[in-house]
């Protein structure tokens, strides 16, 4: 029992509810410019990740009961519309490493299943918006956004989200209101910003679906640390999409989705009404 257990306030924050949501977003905003990948290299992919299975598969003498359990289960995980959850969890933060490899600028990690585009514009300083009795400690972030040259970049974007003190996003758990915790910001003439939220806790991965089967059958845990998500943009340069963590979280060490690295630490200070934390990012230019 870790003191996470009683975040549970949402009895209808089903895993099939998040997941369909999850998989509608996905097939919504992320399908341009997947057409078109030629077909020696998707022989070359499919060819070795079978290769993979197939390793698997002899040295470990795979027997017909456990062929039928993963058929089984993989079914299912479509059903519970999990595959995002499930390859953002498992999946995507070698395909970041890779993507983002050759930056100068700021580290930045995985995306996860939970952005929404359009968030409501905040300008430069102001509050993501909130319920009157949102729960959490008051946090307010300040930083900057340069160039890996040093120069400020006025008029960047940057579009932060995040969960709820109850470990719940808005706009895949129930009873929320639809941006909740969800903005964006643009830097002023000399690149800066102050973003004003609460303390996100940290997220479970929902326990009464496919991932949740998963890691019950393997004996894992289903733990994200805290995080606030972030991408920002700016004209002429990367995108950068990140995360940012909270000292001393007990799952900053073993984050299920591999997604903590040192770089994106906060070191927030504790005030008398809030936390201030400041943290500025560095885009390359593209
Ligand atoms: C999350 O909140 C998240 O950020 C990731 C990467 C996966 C599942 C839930
Ligand atoms: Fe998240």
């Amino acid at each position: 029992m870790t003191q996470h257990d009683t975040a549970n306030a949402h009895d209808t924050a089903t895993a099939a509810a998040s997941g369909a949501n999850a998989t509608e977003r996905f097939k919504s905003d992320k399908l341009d410019g997947v057409a078109g990948t030629p077909p020696e290299r998707v022989s070359l992919l499919a060819r070795e990740v079978l290769d993979a299975v197939h390793g698997a598969i002899r040295r470990h003498k795979v027997t017909y009961d456990e062929y039928n359990a993963l058929k089984a289960w993989l079914i299912s995980v479509g059903e519970d519309g999990e595959w995002p959850l499930f390859l953002d969890v498992w999946v995507e933060h070698v395909v970041e490493e890779v993507a983002t490899e050759h930056r100068e600028g700021n580290k930045g990690t995985i995306e996860g299943p939970y952005y929404a585009p359009h968030a409501p514009e905040q300008g430069s300083d102001g509050a993501v918006p909130m319920r009157d009795d949102e729960p959490g400690t008051p946090l307010t972030w300040t930083g900057r956004v340069t160039s890996t040259d040093g120069s400020a970049l006025a008029g960047a974007t940057v579009e932060v989200w995040h969960a709820d003190a109850d470990g719940y996003y808005s706009q895949f758990a129930p009873d929320i209101p639809e941006w909740n915790l969800r903005a964006g910001f643009t830097t002023d003439t000399e690149g800066r910003f102050r973003i004003r939220t609460v303390r996100p806790a940290p997220y479970r991965i929902p326990t009464d679906g496919a991932c949740g089967r998963l890691i019950a059958a393997a004996g894992w845990h289903a733990w994200r640390p805290a995080h606030l998500h972030v991408k920002v943009s700016a004209p002429g340069h990367e995108l950068l999409t990140a995360q940012l963590y909270f000292p001393g979280d007990e799952h900053n060490d073993d984050d299920i989705a591999s997604a903590v690295k040192p770089e994106l630490m906060l070191d927030p200070k504790s005030g008398p009404d809030d936390e201030t934390v400041r943290y500025d990012f560095v885009l390359d230019p593209a």
